[in-house]
Parts: C-alpha cells; structure tokens; sequence
C-alpha cells in the first residue's frame, strides 16, 4: 500500500512530513519508525513554526510525561528546554495526558495518547 506525504517543510537539519492522518500516538510513533524517521519534536521557535505550518490541525509531538507525571521529556528520555505551553497548560486533565499536541496558533497542549490528532514526522 503505497503511503503519500503530502506537506512538508525543511528547518535547518530537520525535514518534517505529515502524511494528512490522525491517530493515536503509538500509531503516529509506528509510521515514523516506519520511515525511520521520529514523531515532530521541536527543540525550539523555528522547528516550532515549521511543524505548525505543515500541520495545520491540531499535531502529536514527540514528548512524553509519561513515566513521571509532569516531567515531559522527548522520545529518547532527554529533558526539554524548549517550552511553548499554552495558558494553562499542561493540566493533566483527567490525570491521564501524557502526550502533548501542538494547536494551530503553536502552542502545546498536554492530551490523553490514547486521542487521535494530526500524524507529523521528523527526519
Ligand atoms: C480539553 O475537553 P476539555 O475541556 O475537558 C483538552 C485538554 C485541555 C483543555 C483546555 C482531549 O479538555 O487537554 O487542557 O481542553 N482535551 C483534549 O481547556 O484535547
Ligand atoms: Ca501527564
Ligand atoms: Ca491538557
């Protein structure tokens, strides 16, 4: 089955793609592995902006509080300098999000992974 990317932007090192489909996150992770390739993680205001341009719905990041809540960390366990919280987030609403999203004004939202948001991969 052939697997189309149809937007994508180039920010220095970093090329991210999305291929139009929302998913739940352990999804979005097993199509970027596929490709090997790593959900979008920004590390800063640029990566930032080319993730929210390709997206242009509501993404998955790669981040995760997962095992200690409130401590979000990226994919490889490394802690984040970069933050772009929206106000009042992340609120662990329901003491389950532990996966984070980033609106289509940017900022982040923490939400549940088993929700399904916008598919967006680095490489
Ligand atoms: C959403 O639907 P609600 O209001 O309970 C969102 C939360 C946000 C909150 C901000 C799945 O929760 O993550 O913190 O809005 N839930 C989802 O008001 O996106
Ligand atoms: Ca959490
Ligand atoms: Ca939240």
């Amino acid at each position: 089955k052939w697997l189309t990317f149809s937007l994508g932007k180039q920010v220095g090192k970093k090329l991210f793609l999305t291929n139009g489909e929302s998913m739940t996150f352990d999804r979005v992770k097993d199509l970027c592995t596929q490709f090997e390739a790593s959900v979008a993680t920004p590390m800063n205001a640029e990566e930032n902006q080319a993730i929210q341009n390709v997206a242009r719905k509501v993404a998955f990041l790669g981040f995760t509080d997962v095992k200690n809540e409130g401590q979000f960390v990226d994919l490889t366990g490394r802690s984040i300098t970069y933050l772009n919280w929206n106000d009042h987030e992340p609120n662990n609403s329901g003491s389950e999000e532990h996966c984070v999203t980033i609106l289509t004004d940017g900022k982040w939202n923490d939400v549940p992974c088993s929700s399904s948001f916008l598919a967006v991969c680095e490489f």
